[in-house]
């Protein structure tokens, strides 16, 4: 059996088409059901649904073969035990920093006072303003970012950003740009030498069908 970890949402739409490059066709879609392993028109091959975040954690353990996550979660992850043969240049944003209209941004990173910044990102986030020499106090959130900075939680934020429209739906404005983010094929190690033979055609067939733009 080859089991593909990766999560519903846009991870899952635009990944069904690479998977029919790869000739899979999934039985039922995530938001319709409830199941949590999803057949495939294969035998052998089949799906399991989780939390983005936790897509990593399934491929490191090999409770899955292969998976598919973003750059950001890789990245917060940490890379042991993961093979990342492909980037898939699917669920493509942009990891940034960002602020409420109107705060100074260059005067608050210049003072030298500490700026503090909410995130579900946090070693993305410690890791640029390391490399800035800004002095950061990280506040951890899961989610809703966006919301911090109105309610005086904190003074920026950094989060993915794809067509801007939930910083402008909230007064907030992107200033500086941490990374560029598409979402990647991860293999758990043992399984790509122990089941090569299967794996290869799938990991060809979507090498072949990645989008260059
Ligand atoms: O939702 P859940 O808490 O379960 O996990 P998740 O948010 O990590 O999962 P999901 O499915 O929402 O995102 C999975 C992956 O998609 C992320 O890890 C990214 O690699 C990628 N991706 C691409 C995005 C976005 N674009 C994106 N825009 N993930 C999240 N967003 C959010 C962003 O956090 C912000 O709140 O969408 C909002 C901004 O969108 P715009 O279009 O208004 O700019
Ligand atoms: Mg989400």
């Amino acid at each position: 059996m080859i089991t593909l970890a990766l999560s519903k949402g846009r991870i899952f739409e635009e990944t069904v088409p690479l998977l029919a490059a790869a000739g899979i066709v999934p039985l039922e879609a995530p938001e319709q059901s409830r199941k949590l392993i999803i057949g495939t028109n294969r035998e052998d091959v089949r799906l399991i649904i989780v939390r983005a975040s936790d897509v990593p954690t399934y491929v490191e353990y090999g409770a899955a073969d292969i998976g598919i996550a973003g750059k950001d979660v890789l990245h917060e992850h940490g890379g042991n035990g993961l093979y990342m043969p492909l980037d898939l240049n699917i669920a493509k944003c942009k990891l940034m920093v960002a602020v409420r209209k109107g705060f100074d941004y260059e005067a608050a990173t210049k003072r030298g006072s500490r700026l503090r910044v909410a995130t579900k990102y946090t070693d993305s986030a410690r890791e640029h303003f390391a490399n800035k020499g800004v002095h950061v106090d990280l506040i951890k959130l899961y989610g809703s970012m966006e919301l911090a900075p109105l309610v005086g939680l904190a003074d920026a934020i950094v989060d993915l950003v794809s067509t801007g429209g939930t910083l402008k739906a909230n007064n907030l404005e992107a200033v500086e740009h941490i990374y560029d983010v598409s979402s990647r094929l991860i293999a758990n190690q043992a399984s790509l030498k122990l089941k090569r033979d299967r794996l290869q055609p799938i990991l060809d067939a979507f090498a072949g069908a990645v989008s260059k733009d």
